[in-house]
């Protein structure tokens, strides 16, 4: 007899072909429409799903957790964070966490140095005089910025994407400094030539532009915090691609209102997807709606790594992105 194939619960609306390709394996549950789930329609699905595959919208929590089925047994996120999904609850009831690592870094890397180029060089502004029709000729003093080359970048998190980020600024002729968990290997240093912050205080006081790119964890919730972002120099710029939370953002936009910051690139927010009204009023910073990773081959790349996780799973071996409590 045949294998009865796992429910697998998609919550939203993923590339054509990488619903296709799941349709073919599993028995699906797909969203067409791409409404985000409701807490209700999320507990629904774990309720009777084998496995169900969120994203970032999606919060997983232990009140979620506390009605999952009997049969749910993974939970392949589709997205490298896996802050919406209480890793530990999902462990201690044995239900397996999967992400999709590796194959966003890129993107984000390029997402993250156009908003390293974007603030300084005031390429939105640039965009809207343009658009305004408020361009009347060239002018030797009209809309200056300020260059990135030769200037000090601190990268906050010096992971995958922190170390993609390092090769493209070091080609930008940024000089790379770095405060990260653990140091990275010598050889990684040597090759970006990056200077190793133990202290991430001291590195914020001497950066011109400090990137985050650490994952957000109850112990890297407001990492930047008040007291750290008054360290920074009152010139230096701000970029996040990481996740809002990292940042305290009301203190952010203070440091920005007191003109004690000359700026922020922000793609992630610590409420997303509300926005700070005085961030949206605010000339000093270039936001972007949560597209970091959204190319549409990176979400293929990422499907396919949902599919590789859930068929290892259901083959009964060990998913090559299995997420475990000790590594958060
Ligand atoms: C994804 C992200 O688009 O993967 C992540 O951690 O932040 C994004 O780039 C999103 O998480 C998909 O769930």
């Amino acid at each position: 007899m045949p294998k009865k194939k796992p429910l697998v619960v998609v919550t939203r609306k993923l590339p054509d072909v990488v619903e296709t390709r799941m349709r073919e394996l599993f028995e699906t549950r797909l969203n067409d429409t791409d409404r985000p789930l409701s807490q209700a329609e999320l507990v629904e699905a774990v309720k009777t799903a084998d496995v169900v595959v969120p994203t970032v919208t999606d919060r997983i929590d232990s009140a979620v957790l506390s009605q999952a089925g009997p049969n749910l047994r993974l939970i392949a996120n589709f997205g490298n964070g896996v802050d919406n999904i209480d890793v530990v609850t999902a462990n201690n009831r044995g239900i397996t966490v999967t992400n999709t690592p590796g194959v966003l870094t890129e993107d984000t890397a390029d997402m993250t140095m156009a908003l390293m180029l974007g603030v300084p060089r005031r390429i939105a502004e640039g965009i809207k005089a343009m658009e305004h029709g408020e361009w009347a000729g060239w002018s030797p003093t009209w809309m200056l910025g300020h260059r990135i080359w030769g200037k000090r970048l601190g990268i906050v998190g010096m992971g995958r994407i922190g170390q993609a980020v390092a090769r493209r600024a070091k080609a930008f002729g940024m000089s790379i400094h770095y405060h990260n968990r653990r140091r990275v290997p010598e050889a990684t240093e040597e090759a970006l030539e990056a200077t190793y912050w133990d202290s991430l205080d001291q590195m914020l006081a001497r950066m011109d532009v400090v990137s985050v790119h650490c994952p957000h964890t109850p112990a890297t919730y407001h990492l930047l915090s008040a007291r750290r972002l008054k360290l920074m120099k009152p010139e230096a710029y701000l970029v996040n691609t990481a996740r809002g939370e990292v940042i305290d953002e009301a203190a952010l936009i203070r440091q920005l209102e007191a003109g004690q910051l000359a700026g922020a690139g922000l793609d992630v927010f610590e409420h997303e997807p509300a926005v700070n009204p005085k961030l949206v009023a605010s000339d000093k910073v270039v936001l972007l709606p949560h597209m970091g990773s959204a190319t549409i081959e990176g979400r293929i790349d990422m499907g396919e790594k949902v599919i590789i996780n859930i068929k290892t799973f259901m083959d009964g071996h060990r998913p090559p992105d299995r997420v475990l409590p000790s590594m958060l």
